[in-house]
């Protein structure tokens, strides 16, 4: 007992001095409180492994390059095209979001598992980019360790790599994810909060996945960077909840401003393409893709993870009808006016804690799942 706790006093040691030497706002360690999270899981285990079985740097000897890996390439992707980040950390919370941690969300209809269809054709996921970021990420992997690392670690670290990238803040991830042999349709289309939903549909999809009120309005600062397509705002602007007129919440200089951009998408499009394409983002220099100040007509701070997400709910410029449900009940607009009210390192602590506790999603470990050697492809063949 004396000894897992010397172990575990050092990992979250490491983990701290980690987190001072990385973190470039250099956000102090202490306010993360890791212990919280972690200390009840400590008897659980005789080693550094957590509740669920992940651990502090699980690859450090089957693969001792994974994350540096891992961290170089997403690098480099983000130097090409800094929307990768975006891109990533919304595939991130719907595979954890839908059967955990688990890479489902990753695999590809054309093979594997016909029965269960597939989770990436989804309904809610229909737009979601950067598998083939994931894979090329894989496939370095490969070539340094062969079917060592799984695609949901490599989904949960090169999140978390594009977050920092970003300028957003840093968090430990732990590993030893396992990848789901099966994808999951049927649980896509429930368990994935709907653009329209309201405050209370959207608390409770959280809830169902163990997140309480202050921590579903800080993952949702998640919407701070990024672009979304029209089609999601589509009924807002101009005919919501089928009474022709727009969304009565919505500031008029906003629904100007957005009915401007949304011009185009006006055709009866199911599929989003490059000319319905609202693109929120800044301009390919801005670091980070802070969209709703895409939509202002303010300059952007160029910082991705600050309190503008926040900022604009409180002026009634949330782009989607569940984002400015944030202010529509009395303790999550009391949360909305508190990340706004600083200089932004509440919700970046916030954000992290709830990003870690996200990435332990109902994962699989040890020797549930298996690693892939292609992400979009169970290993089983059918
Ligand atoms: C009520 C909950 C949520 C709803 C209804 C929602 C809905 C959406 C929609 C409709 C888009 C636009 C997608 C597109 O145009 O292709 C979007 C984008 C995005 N969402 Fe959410 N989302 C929610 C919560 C979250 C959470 C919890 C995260 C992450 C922690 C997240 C991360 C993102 C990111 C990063 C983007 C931008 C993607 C890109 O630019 O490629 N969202 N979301
Ligand atoms: C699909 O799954 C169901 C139940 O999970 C099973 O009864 C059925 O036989 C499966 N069909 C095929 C074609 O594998
Ligand atoms: C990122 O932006 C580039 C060019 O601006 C575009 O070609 C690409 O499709 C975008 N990728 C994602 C994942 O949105
Ligand atoms: C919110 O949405 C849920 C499910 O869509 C619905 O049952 C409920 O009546 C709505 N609540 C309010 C206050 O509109
Ligand atoms: C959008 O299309 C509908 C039907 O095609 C039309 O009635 C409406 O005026 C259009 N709105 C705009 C803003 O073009
Ligand atoms: C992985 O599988 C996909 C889908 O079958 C295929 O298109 C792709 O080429 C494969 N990638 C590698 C590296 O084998
Ligand atoms: C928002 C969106 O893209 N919805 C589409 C998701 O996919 C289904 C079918 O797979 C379409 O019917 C939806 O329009």
């Amino acid at each position: 007992m004396a000894g897992s706790m010397t172990i575990w006093f050092f990992v979250v040691l490491s983990i701290s001095i980690l987190l001072s030497w990385t973190n470039p706002r250099g956000e102090t360690i202490k306010s993360f409180s890791l212990s919280p999270l972690y200390s009840s899981t400590q008897s659980a285990s005789s080693s550094n492994e957590d509740i669920s079985g992940l651990r502090y740097d699980f690859y450090h000897k089957t693969c001792p390059q994974a994350e540096s890996i891992v961290r170089t390439h997403m690098a480099r992707l983000y130097s090409d095209h800094n929307n990768v980040s975006a891109a990533l950390l919304r595939l991130f919370f719907h595979d954890c979001f839908i059967e955990g941690c688990d890479a489902s969300v990753l695999l590809d209809d054309s093979n594997g598992d016909k029965n269960h269809s597939i989770e990436r054709q989804a309904i809610p996921n229909q737009t979601l980019r950067g598998f083939d970021k994931i894979d090329s990420i894989k496939e370095e992997l490969e070539k340094a360790c062969p079917g060592v690392v799984s695609c949901a670690d490599i989904v949960s670290i090169a999140t978390r790599d594009g977050i920092m990238l970003t300028g957003g803040p840093f968090y430990p991830v732990l590993t030893g994810r396992r990848d789901s042999i099966h994808s999951y349709f049927n649980e896509a289309l429930s368990a994935i909060p709907r653009p329209d939903d309201n405050i209370t549909q959207t608390l409770h999809l959280f809830d169902l996945r163990g997140f309480d009120e202050r921590e579903t309005v800080s993952l949702l600062g998640a919407h701070n960077i990024g672009k979304i397509g029209c089609e999601f705002i589509q009924k807002r602007l101009f005919n919501f909840k089928g009474t022709g007129q727009p969304d009565p919440t919505i500031a008029p200089d906003f629904l100007t401003e957005m009915r401007m951009r949304c011009q185009d998408s006006n055709r009866t499009t199911t599929r989003p393409s490059s000319s319905s394409m609202a693109s929120l983002e800044m301009s390919e220099s801005a670091v980070g893709m802070s969209y709703l100040q895409a939509l202002s007509s303010s300059i952007s701070s160029g910082a991705g993870f600050d309190t503008h997400y926040y900022q604009s709910l409180l002026s009634g410029r949330g782009l989607l009808f569940a984002d400015q449900q944030l202010m529509a009940n009395e303790k999550t607009a009391r949360l909305v006016r508190a990340y706004a009210s600083d200089d932004g390192s509440t919700f970046r602590m916030d954000f992290a804690r709830a990003m870690m506790k996200m990435s332990g999603l109902n994962v699989l470990t040890g020797s549930q799942g298996q690693v892939r050697q292609n992400c979009s492809l169970p290993l089983v063949s059918s």
